[in-house]
């Protein structure tokens, strides 16, 4: 059985070293010097070339190294026979919880427009109206495994938060939301909206000029999910006529963002290059060395993605 590590532009080596940590035995291979690909049974995947894993016919699991698989599925040769598992992990979880509150904090404070005053030499403590936290309404759309812990953790602060998932859910503290139906009812109510969606058909271009025009005026907008989940073009106008006060933004549709693309320069748009939260091989190769351990004995895997549903 060998294990095929396909993700370029990671440390492969790193991924390779820490998982023959946790089993010497394994055969490891790196992309493109794969040995038999007869041999392939698991791939350890991030953004492989489309096309690339149907070539191995004996794969049985796909291993995500992160939390998202659309990477993965928008590949129109995915060989969707194949299980496809993704990272749930503690440090993932705690680096975008981490993210999530410095930048809701950040707006809750109107700390953007304070950088502001500041290139301008501005001094006026009364610029900007300073709700209390029990004020404040945060709308997280996703509530799994990333999106339920930062609404806790909010709550958990003094804000009112309110989530929004497919399906519907009862979390202490959370009001929550569900379905189309629900969209609206939480936008209506978001002074600060927080997308932790997967990046699925049903979620594409979701923040989009309608969106913006159902959040209270002067709402922030935090993207920490997908870049296809923005319709670009839409973020600009409405950020300019005062309908979004700011955006803060972690990923974006073309990675890394183009040099000459507007949003690197706007006053009103916070750019972080998709490192709200970040893999750690030395975490998460344990995860995935137990779901080979797993596959190997017939048992089903852990954290297993519905392909249908794409996530
Ligand atoms: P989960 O699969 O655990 O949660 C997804 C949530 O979105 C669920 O609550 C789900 O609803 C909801 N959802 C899915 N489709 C819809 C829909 N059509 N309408 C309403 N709600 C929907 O994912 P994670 O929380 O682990 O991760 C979320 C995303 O965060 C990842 O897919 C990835 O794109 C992104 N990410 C970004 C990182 C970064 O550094 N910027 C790092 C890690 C992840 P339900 O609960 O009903 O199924
Ligand atoms: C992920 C990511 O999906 O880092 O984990 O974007």
């Amino acid at each position: 059985m060998s294990v095929l590590i396909i993700a370029p532009g990671l440390k492969s080596e790193w991924w390779a070293s820490e998982l023959s940590r946790h089993d010497p035995d394994l055969e490891v291979c790196i992309w493109p010097d794969i040995g038999d690909p007869n041999a392939v049974e698991y791939a350890l995947a991030w953004k492989p070339p489309p096309g690339a894993l149907a070539t191995f016919t004996n794969l049985k699991v796909v291993f995500s190294l992160g939390a998202g698989v659309d990477h993965l599925l928008t590949d129109p040769n995915f060989p969707t026979r194949v299980v496809v598992s993704r990272v749930v992990d503690p440090y993932l979880t705690a680096g975008m919880r981490e993210y999530v509150l410095l930048h809701v904090l950040r707006a809750h404070k109107n700390q953007p427009a304070l950088d502001q005053q500041q290139r301008d030499h501005i001094w006026d403590d009364r610029a900007h109206e300073l709700r209390q936290a029990d004020e404040q309404t945060i709308g997280i759309l996703g509530l799994g495994e990333l999106g339920h812990n930062c609404a806790v953790a909010l709550a958990a602060l003094g804000f009112d938060v309110a989530g929004w998932s497919r399906t519907a859910k009862d979390i202490a503290g959370i009001t929550c939301f569900d379905d189309r139906g629900g969209l609206d009812a939480i936008l209506g109510r978001s002074r600060i909206l927080v997308c932790l969606l997967p990046l699925t058909p049903e979620t594409e271009g979701i923040l989009n000029a309608d969106l913006f025009s159902k959040l209270p005026k002067g709402a922030h907008l935090i993207n920490a999910a997908r870049g296809g989940h923005l319709v670009e073009e839409n973020l600009i106008p409405a950020l300019e006529s005062g309908r979004l006060a700011h955006a803060t933004l972690d990923v974006f549709r073309s990675e890394p963002l183009p040099d000459a693309h507007p949003f690197w320069d706007h006053p009103q748009i916070t750019v972080t290059p998709h490192n709200a939260s970040i893999t750690d091989p030395r975490s998460v190769a344990r995860q995935i060395v137990d779901g080979m351990a797993c596959s190997a004995r017939g048992e089903a895997v852990p954290n297993t993605v519905d392909v249908k549903l794409g996530y």
